[in-house]
C-alpha cells in the first residue's frame, strides 16, 4: 500500500468516510541566503520533491483529530482549547487552525491524518511543509480565498505563536511559492518575488542534497539568539533592519562588539551573496552559482558561527571530491548540505563523504539528489 493509499485508509478507519481530499506542501533547500529572512534581506531557496501529505475532511463537533502515519500517534482536540505553547508533531497542524481563527476565518474542524518523506529535524523544512499542507487544505474544505503570500503567512504564525519557533518566513514561502524547475528569489520586506530558472540537469548539473545526521532545532536558544543579536545590532546602527546597512566598513566600525561585528558581516555579505546568485540565475549560466555557495558557507562557519564539524566535514570532502560549490543548507547547527557538482557525480560525492564520516567516527549521512519541485496544492 502506498503512503498515500495508507492515510485514505486511515482517514476512513476513523471517520467511516472517505476523506473530501488530499493536499501536500514540500520540504526545501535554500540555494543561498541563510538567516537574511529576519533581516527583511534576500533568500533563494526551491521546493523539493520530498513532501507532507494530509488527507483531510471537515467535521461538525468543533473538534480537530490529527493522525500521523509515521508516529503512529492519534490526538482529539477541542477547537475551543487551542492555545499557543502545545508540543509535539500535532502542534504544527493544530497551529495553523489557530492561526486561521486567530486571522477571524469562520473555520470549523477537521480530520487530518498526515504522512510526509521530508526527513524530520534535517532543515529541509519538515515544520513548515506540514504547516503548508494544512493551510492548503482548509483553504480548499472551507473555500477561504487566500492569496498564496498570505497562506505562507498564516503557517508562519503557527510556527512563532503557536509552536514557539522564532523564524523568518523563508520556509513557508518556499514551501508554498516555489515553481518546478526554478528557485525562489524573495524580499523579505517588500514580498516581491521572482521564479528564477534552474535547469540544472540541461547545463550538465546536479544537486546533492546530503543529511549529515546531525539533528537540528529552531525551538532551542541558538536560532533566537543571533536573532537577537542581529535586532541589537540594527537598532545600534540606528537602521530598520540590517538589510539597511550599505556601507558595511562603516558598519562595522561603529560596533564594539566582535561577534556582534561578525553577525552583521555575515547577514550583509549574505545579502549581497543572494543579489549575485540572481543575477547568475537571469544570465542563465549556473556555474556561476558554485563560488556563492562555497562562500556563503565559509560565511556562515567562520562569521555566523552556526555550522558544526560533521556538517564542515561533509562540505570540504564534497569541495575536494569534486563539487563544485557546497554549503550547508537551512538553520544551522546540524542538518543537510547542499553541493552543486557536474551531472552523474553526485552520487559518487555523496559516497566519499560517507567515507570520511567513517573515518572520523561520524553517523552515517544520506544523500539524495534534487530536482526543483513545485509548492503546495491539491493532489486529489
Ligand atoms: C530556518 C528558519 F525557519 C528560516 O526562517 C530561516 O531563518 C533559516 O532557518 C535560516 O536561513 O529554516
Amino acid at each position: 500500500m502506498s503512503g498515500y493509499d495508507a492515510i485514505v485508509e486511515r482517514y476512513r478507519g476513523v471517520t467511516g468516510e472517505a476523506p473530501e481530499g488530499l493536499w501536500y506542501a514540500p520540504g526545501r533547500v535554500n540555494l543561498i541566503g541563510e538567516h537574511t529572512d529576519y533581516n527583511d534581506g534576500f533568500v533563494l531557496p526551491f521546493a523539493l520533491e520530498r513532501k507532507a501529505v494530509v488527507a483531510a475532511g471537515r467535521r461538525v463537533d468543533g473538534r480537530l483529530r490529527l493522525l500521523s502515519l509515521e508516529l503512529d500517534e492519534d490526538v482529539d482536540l477541542a477547537l475551543s482549547d487551542l492555545a499557543p505553547g502545545q508540543e509535539g508533531w500535532s502542534a504544527y497542524l493544530a497551529g495553523v487552525v489557530w492561526a486561521l481563527r486567530e486571522a477571524g476565518h469562520d473555520v470549523g474542524g477537521a480530520t487530518l491524518v498526515l504522512t510526509s518523506d521530508v526527513p524530520l529535524g534535517a532543515g529541509l523544512s519538515s515544520s513548515a511543509a506540514i504547516e503548508c499542507a494544512v493551510v492548503a487544505a482548509y483553504c480548499d474544505l472551507y473555500g477561504l480565498d487566500i492569496a498564496p503570500i498570505d497562506r505562507a503567512k498564516l503557517a508562519r504564525v503557527a510556527e512563532n505563536a503557536y509552536v514557539g519557533a522564532p523564524t523568518g518566513l523563508l520556509d513557508q514561502a518556499a514551501s508554498t511559492l516555489c515553481q518546478a524547475e526554478a528557485g525562489l528569489f524573495l524580499d523579505c520586506r517588500s514580498l516581491e518575488t521572482e521564479l528564477v530558472p534552474l535547469p540544472m540537469a540541461e547545463q550538465g548539473y546536479e544537486m546533492l542534497v546530503l543529511d549529515t545526521k546531525t539533528p537540528h532545532s529552531h525551538v532551542d536558544g541558538e536560532y533566537g539568539t543571533r536573532r537577537a543579536t542581529c535586532e541589537e545590532a540594527a537598532r545600534l546602527l540606528g537602521v530598520p533592519a540590517l538589510r539597511d546597512v550599505t556601507d558595511l566598513d562603516a558598519a562595522l566600525a561603529k560596533l564594539d562588539d566582535e561577534t556582534m561585528r561578525r553577525r552583521v558581516r555575515h547577514v550583509v555579505t549574505e545579502d549581497e551573496r543572494v543579489l549575485r546568485a540572481l543575477e547568475v540565475g537571469r544570465s542563465g549560466d549556473l556555474a556561476g552559482l558554485a563560488p556563492l555557495l562555497t562562500a556563503s558557507h565559509a560565511s556562515m562557519r567562520d562569521d555566523y558561527e552556526i555550522t558544526v564539524p560533521t556538517v564542515d566535514l561533509a562540505v570540504e570532502t564534497a569541495l575536494s571530491a569534486g563539487a563544485l560549490g557546497a554549503r550547508m543548507t537551512g538553520g544551522g547547527f546540524g542538518g543537510c548540505i547542499i553541493a552543486l557538482t557536474h551531472a552523474g557525480e553526485a552520487d559518487g560525492i555523496g559516497r566519499a563523504i560517507a567515507r570520511s564520516f567513517a573515518e572520523a567516527g561520524y553517523a552515517t549521512p544520506e544523500w539524495f539528489t534534487a530536482v526543483p519541485a513545485q509548492g503546495a496544492g491539491r493532489l486529489a
